[in-house]
């Protein structure tokens, strides 16, 4: 009899244990799960106001002026994909309102340039490279138009949105759509030559503009200041802050009643909103030169700092969409090319051996057989550690065999089930006594530690002190940097 109660007892146990786990909070789409998968992509700027040497086009340069004298989408793919970027998103339409394709809404268009003798479409050349050499693809077609005569009158409306359905027909699946709250202003608006300015809450029409985007494109992940599928991180220099939620719930900035492109409370974008009302990570964009646009004084930023702001974005959960600017070319001058090559190079040998492999990890508690710690040195997002459901705080003792120097930490929360971690640390065995080397609050998709000087040692302790449910994790990574 006392054998069959325990018998049954440990059935219960496991069958408890094996219940799934329920998600926490709002978690990402499927689009948003893929998007995560990207971590690093690019934003390529190039229409006439490349040509003028400017930032913000006026939409009065003669379509002539876009020229390139040696156009190579190729050559602009390759150094990214060198860079370790796995997508494109291309600047079809900027505010100067100069359409990179032979869209039918405006004679505003690349056909009107000697580019290709008036035939060419650079949106479908930078789109085929891309696919071609694996990177996904994505379109950024300004809302604000400085060249369009009906820029501010109910009519411009069905001319955003048909270039909008022009261009999510013609190009393949788009991973993203990416969008800006800029709101009008002064421009050349076919001659007018004036200031105008619209009602940025009504004029863009957002949910039902967005509407079509889900409808023809219900894999590209829309951006925006305010999010809908990924929130503007609330500045251009490419980071994210160190503690970075996922959620997010856009509030209005002071004096506004709603939160839309452009009226959103930036302050808030850098750190999103814990247990906010939305899954919608942050996008870091930041130009890998000065300006959007190329101009030959600038100089792009070093390796070693675009390595700061890989962890800095990716290693706080977001993603690093890095401004391409090619050159009165049509390519991307050779300094830029190198740092894109040296970067990659730096991405993809710090990465490639985590000496945390072969491990034996002990757990402090483990909520059954599928979840257990070893799924946490297999490389695979897909299986995940996790605690009982009454299980809110846990220890990994990582046993390494072998002493291993290293200086990045690199953790990964399964996040189809969202964000849970709100606090631990991480301990080294220095000495034979425990030596906190980090003190930690949001985790999310990924989370990379650097640590000021490499260290040694032989286990390595992570403390998990704060969750709100049953703790997962599905990867733990230990790295040294390699420049
Ligand atoms: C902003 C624009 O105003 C800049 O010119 C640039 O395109 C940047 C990526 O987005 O909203």
């Amino acid at each position: 009899m006392k054998k069959l109660i325990v018998l049954c007892l440990l059935l219960a146990n496991f069958t408890y244990a094996q219940q799934p786990i329920k998600p926490y909070g709002a978690i990402p789409s499927k689009r948003q799960l893929a998007w995560h998968d990207t971590e690093v992509y690019g934003l390529i700027h190039f229409t006439p106001t490349t040509f003028e040497n400017k930032e913000w086009g006026f939409g009065d340069a003669d379509p002539k002026t876009f020229n390139p004298s040696n156009f190579s989408a190729e050559q602009i793919i390759k150094a990214a994909k060198a860079g370790g970027l796995k997508g494109i998103i291309l600047v079809a339409k900027h505010h100067d309102g100069f359409a990179l394709w032979p869209t039918k809404t405006t004679s505003y268009n690349i056909s009107a340039s000697p580019f290709r003798g008036g035939k060419g479409d650079m949106v479908k050349e930078i789109e085929q490279a891309a696919r071609k050499n694996g990177l996904k693809f994505g379109v950024y077609c300004s809302p604000w138009d400085r060249n369009n005569p009906k820029y501010g009158t109910s009519e411009y409306l069905a001319i955003y949105q048909a270039q909008l359905k022009e261009l999510y027909s013609n190009y393949g699946q788009l991973f993203m759509s990416w969008h800006d709250g800029a709101n009008g202003g002064d421009g050349y608006y076919g001659g007018a030559r004036e200031k105008r300015s619209i009602d940025n809450i009504t004029y863009y029409d957002w949910n039902n503009t967005w509407a079509i985007t889900r409808k023809m494109q219900p894999m590209a992940s829309i951006f925006s200041d305010i999010g809908w599928d990924v929130r503007w991180v609330g500045n251009e220099n490419g980071y994210a802050n160190e503690t970075s939620w996922a959620t997010f719930t856009p509030m209005p900035s002071v004096g506004h009643n709603v939160a839309v492109p452009g009226q959103a409370d930036w302050p808030l974008n850098p750190k999103g909103t814990r247990d906010g009302k939305f899954w919608m990570p942050a996008e870091c964009d930041v130009p890998l030169r000065q300006g959007w646009f190329y101009h030959a004084q600038e100089k792009p930023k070093t390796p070693a700092t675009l390595f700061e702001l890989y962890l800095k974005s990716v290693g706080r959960g977001a993603g690093l969409d890095l401004g391409l600017a090619p050159d009165t070319r049509g390519q991307l001058h050779e300094d830029d090319v190198a740092a894109l090559q040296t970067f990659g190079n730096m991405v993809k040998h710090t990465f490639a051996t985590n000496l945390a492999k072969g491990a034996q990890i002990k757990a402090s508690n483990t909520r059954g057989k599928n979840y257990g710690a070893t799924t946490l040195l297999d490389g695979n997002k897909q299986t995940y550690w996790a605690t009982a459901d009454n299980v809110h705080q846990a220890t990994l003792e990582i046993n390494l065999n072998t002493p291993k120097t290293f200086d990045i930490i690199s953790l990964q929360e399964y996040i189809p089930l969202g964000q849970r971690i709100e606090g631990y640390t991480i301990e080294i065995m220095e000495n034979n006594t425990w030596k906190k080397v980090y003190d930690g609050t949001s985790i999310g998709a990924k989370r990379l530690i650097k640590l000021d000087h490499p260290v040694t040692t032989k286990t390595v302790r992570l403390n998990i002190s704060k969750s709100p449910v049953c703790i997962t994790l599905c990867e733990f990574g230990l790295y040294q940097f390699k420049a």
